[in-house]
């Protein structure tokens, strides 16, 4: 399976042509090189295009801040690992690969231990032990890539070890085939960005943000996670445990859990779930968990310490997933608290049509069509679930009243479980919410949808005012952007629209511009219309088909 045409000299012209055009466009220091890999070269040569090195070693060991390295097509048996940290991010080290330069057969693919400013760019690493290690990297930049085949555990791994990784950025790169996890962000992992990759077939969760327990500095934080595609098939498709705190996952597509876990998997505190599609998840039965499970409990047999708290879960889609829709469960763990989750302009729909009659599973006749499963609620406090839409299509036996809720093993109807003491749930729906084609992943609203402008504003303005600091009831709903993406583009009702800065406190906004707002006003992300809808999608009305 290796051995590639020797490609090397054919595209000598091509290569110079890119690397004059791409020295002139990065405004590389003057003193910065570039430097050629081929196999069956030689290192003692110059590392010209004309004379290029053999080995990735060759380059590890000559490179300085500035320079770029092309690795030429052909398969390598070696670890991209530089000597030397880049300087900045107009001086970085660029290791630069033509589509098929290949690293395999090695125990790691990329090295980029503790080092800072580095960038891969269009590599592919397969059967390796691991992917890449960036525990302790800053700053480093991985795109482009395809990684398939690693053995180790995990597949890329950022945040064990004393120094904390931030400010690294994943982006599309393909990931496939992994021995536990695809990315994981351990620890001492914050200000990380995860953007457009596509990740399957791992045999534990895709990407995984997991932490040491409440009261550590060492829960991964202020990551972003948003617009990958993920589908483990192999068990759970997405991991926030252990505390991982203040981190903003959305605009994901989570699906392909099997039977072993859940779609996502939310033990984690302070963090937003936002425009996240959860759909098409095989998940666990009503005795453990739903597409998305929020949970408070153990892991590692009572080693580590799982509580949910504050987090804002809101215009996510949760759809059609074998068994439940969403869970809250409280296992046995008097540490660990489950209190303050917001779920919010969500669509829970259509889930529990198929389950098998496994005797892990209870009967569907026992459980109904449950959607909102509860357990343990007597643990639970100030938990809202608010203007969300929790239907099924199915009802089972046809006709019935829909029993969509499970509350600590009883069915309810919506409308009692709206009515439970508790006052956990209000002003939610269950109808049928209209989504263009679900059964093909089109989850955006048809122009009957009775989801449209049906959610409800984030928070509210809690005196008029002006300036560009809001003071709020729940900033919570909001990010900033962590300073690596843009903050939330935000719209206050009769004042405007205005793009996030600062989030100073769980009272506070910050503006990039001045705006005058009455008291009451209604704080949302930007929407169309009269109010946010529900849903992950925001519906247009067209000009050709105006909303009647
Ligand atoms: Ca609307």
């Amino acid at each position: 399976m290796i051995g590639l045409p020797a490609a090397c000299p054919h595209s000598f012209l091509l290569l110079v042509l890119c690397v004059v055009l791409f020295v002139a466009l990065a405004g590389h220091p003057a003193s910065a090189s570039v430097w050629y890999v081929c196999p069956d070269s030689d290192d003692s040569g110059p590392g010209t295009a004309g004379q290029p090195w053999a080995t990735i070693a060759q380059a590890n060991a000559r490179v300085q801040p500035g320079d770029v390295v092309f690795l030429q097509p052909g398969d390598y048996r070696e670890t991209i690992r530089p000597h030397v940290n880049g300087r900045s991010d107009e001086a970085r080290i660029t290791y630069r690969c033509l589509s098929s330069a290949r690293i395999a057969g090695v125990g790691v693919g990329f090295d980029l231990t503790d080092r800072a400013f580095i960038t891969i760019s269009g590599l592919t690493v397969e059967h390796v032990g691991n992917f890449g290690m960036m525990n302790g990297a800053t700053d480093c930049v991985i795109e482009d890539c395809r990684f398939t085949g690693a053995r180790g555990y995990p597949g890329i791994q950022m945040g064990v070890g004393e120094r904390a990784a931030s400010r690294n950025v994943i982006r599309r790169c393909r990931i496939a085939d992994v021995r536990g996890d695809g990315i994981q962000l351990r620890f001492l992992a914050d200000h990380n960005l995860i953007e457009d990759n596509e990740i399957r077939f791992c045999d534990h969760g895709c990407i995984v943000l997991r932490g040491h327990g409440p009261g550590s500095d060492r829960n991964p934080s202020h990551n972003v996670v948003r617009r990958n595609r993920l589908s483990s098939r192999w068990h759970t498709t997405m991991n926030l445990d252990v505390n991982a705190e203040h981190n903003l996952i959305e605009w994901n597509a989570i699906s392909g859990a099997d039977a072993s876990g859940p779609g996502l998997q939310l033990s984690a505190c302070h963090n937003i779930v936002r425009r996240n599609i959860i759909a098409g998840n095989y998940s666990m039965s009503y005795e453990s968990h739903g597409a998305l499970a929020v949970w408070a409990g153990w892991e590692s047999r009572q080693e580590e310490i799982c509580p949910a708290i504050g987090n804002r879960i809101y215009h996510n889609v949760i759809a059609l997933n074998r068994h439940a829709g969403l869970s809250a469960i409280y296992w046995d763990c008097p540490e660990c608290e489950l209190r303050d989750n917001h779920y919010v302009n969500n669509i829970i729909y259509d889930n529990s049509r198929y389950r098998d009659n496994h005797s892990f599973y209870r009967k569907r006749d026992e459980v109904g069509n449950v959607q909102l499963q509860l357990t343990n609620t007597q643990h639970m406090q100030d938990e809202r679930y608010d203007h969300n839409l929790i239907y099924s299509a199915a009802p089972f036996p046809p006709g019935a009243a829909d029993p969509v809720v499970l509350w600590d093993g009883r069915l309810m109807t919506l409308a009692e479980a709206e009515s439970h003491p508790s006052g956990f749930l209000r002003d939610n729906i269950s109808t049928d919410p209209k989504f263009a084609d679900p059964l093909w992943d089109d989850f955006s609203l048809r122009a009957d949808s009775p989801c449209i402008d049906a959610g409800r504003h984030l928070t509210t303005t809690t005196a008029s005012g002006s300036g560009n600091c809001i003071r709020v009831a729940d900033s919570s709903y909001f990010c900033d952007g962590f300073g690596i993406v843009d903050g939330d583009e935000i719209m206050v009702a009769g004042a405007g629209t205005a793009r996030l800065t600062d989030i100073p406190d769980s009272h506070t906004l910050l503006l990039d511009h001045e705006l005058t707002w009455p008291a009451g006003a209604g704080v949302s992300l930007v929407y169309k219309g009269e109010a946010p809808d529900m849903g992950v999608f925001e519906f247009e009305a067209s000009a050709a088909c105006p909303r009647g």
